[in-house]
């Protein structure tokens, strides 16, 4: 078997996904996730121009050389763009081999570890009354595991929302540049452990909770953080810092029992070597898109798990339903899986492209036996959304200081 085509698809389908479909020459296809959130472009050029041409002719198959020759044959390694992109070819291979072997993925990385993926949602809100509804209603929908985010008071579009729009900024395609937004740490500080007593008091102990606090902290700060809410019993805490320096991680992890989250961002096993074998984090929150494919999630796993640190991948509502469906394959195999970040199934607008089978049945979220990551995508119907380019926003300290988002 050969592969004879690769073809790109950039589609706004309610925000800006990139799709890859792989053809052999025996008719047979895979489909790849390859969005990188406000850089997509960089994306498309890097496969078109520099990936698709090497691996026409190829046998699909050879995931693993593919993969190396991929990673070490550009010279130039790592990187969102790079890795975006091989993760892309990488999920595309793996949907192959499962086809050809009429096997969902899980059943080639070596079965089933668990019966269903347990996910968290995301309760979201303008104020911690509106959260405590949203949680409340998530509770009587079964999930075992929520993430807490509510707007701060008085502050221009604080974290999990944006102006009037409080849900999932991520799915707006409408941003062709960078809206700037407001951040103010000591009102963060005072606010965020009211909104977990409020969970605590009205909600009890059972349900589990985490919050993103996505990189707006500096270490000492963060392990006070971790600190003031260690009453609450957090799940994890994800991104109180940036890991590009690693060693930060050892100021919070001394100060602290807060389990710890981080990974997203990351691209290879690299980012995380530092932070997993000096035990500085929890929980690793690597996407199979941005982290370069099944292929080396599962190696971060396997290393991983001699230091006791749990898979939680990424699945923010800006990696595509065939990324969400590499993830289940993924989570159901890992012996050291935690838990998925979950966002639901999808805008109607997304459910006319991208076709998959999932069920969520008290927290958790089941997988059926179709071959392959069980996805597809109708080209067709993608045409109709053409991509449109958009950003996330940016971030200031009140007094116009150049923060993280
Ligand atoms: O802001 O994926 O845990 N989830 C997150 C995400 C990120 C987006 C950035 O594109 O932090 O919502
Ligand atoms: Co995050």
């Amino acid at each position: 078997m050969k592969i004879k085509d690769i073809k790109i698809f950039l589609n706004s389908v309610s925000r800006n996904f990139l799709t890859i479909k792989i053809w052999t020459d025996e008719g047979i296809y895979g489909l790849g996730d390859g969005t990188l959130n406000g850089r997509e472009m960089a994306v498309v050029s890097y496969l078109e121009e520099h990936i698709v041409p090497c691996l026409i002719g190829k046998d699909p198959s050879q995931i693993e050389d593919i993969w190396q020759y991929l990673y070490k044959g550009a010279y130039w390694r790592k990187g969102p763009v790079t890795m975006t992109a091989i993760g892309a070819i990488d999920m595309a291979l793996w949907d192959i081999k499962g086809k050809v072997a009429g096997l969902p993925v899980y059943q080639l990385l070596g079965g089933k570890s668990r019966k269903g993926v347990t996910v968290y949602g995301h309760a979201n809100g303008g104020s911690i009354d509106e959260v405590m509804v949203n949680l409340g209603n998530m509770i009587k929908e079964g999930y075992k595991v929520v993430r807490l985010q509510s707007k701060l008071p008085d502050t221009k579009g604080s974290y999990g929302t944006l102006e009037g729009k409080k849900n999932y900024y991520e799915l707006q395609s409408d941003r062709p540049l960078p809206p700037e937004l407001e951040w103010n740490t000591t009102k963060y500080m005072n606010f965020v452990p009211e909104l977990f007593k409020r969970a605590r008091a009205e909600y009890g102990n059972e349900i589990r909770l985490c919050h993103d606090v996505h990189n707006r902290l500096t270490p000492i700060e963060a392990a006070r953080l971790g600190k003031i809410l260690e009453p609450y019993d957090l799940l994890f805490l994800e991104d109180m810092v940036p890991a590009d320096n690693q060693d930060t991680y050892k100021i919070i992890r001394q100060h602290t029992t807060t389990p710890l989250a981080i990974g997203e961002i990351f691209n290879t096993i690299w980012d995380t070597k530092g932070l997993i074998e000096n035990q500085l984090i929890d929980y690793c929150r690597m996407a199979v898109s941005h982290g370069g494919g099944i292929t080396p999630l599962v190696k971060v796993a396997n290393f991983a798990s001699l230091y006791h640190v749990r898979m939680a991948p990424h699945g923010a509502p800006d990696l595509s339903p065939i990324s969400s469906m590499a993830h289940m394959h993924f989570d159901l195999w890992a012996p050291n899986f935690a838990v998925q970040e979950f966002i639901g199934f999808g805008t109607p607008e997304m459910n006319t492209v991208f076709k998959f089978d999932l069920k969520l049945v008290d927290g958790l979220l089941y997988l059926t036996d179709a071959p392959g990551l069980g996805i597809d995508f109708d080209e067709e119907a993608a045409s109709n959304y053409p991509y449109k380019r958009s950003y996330l926003p940016v971030n200031r300290l009140e007094d116009g200081t150049m923060w993280g988002w």
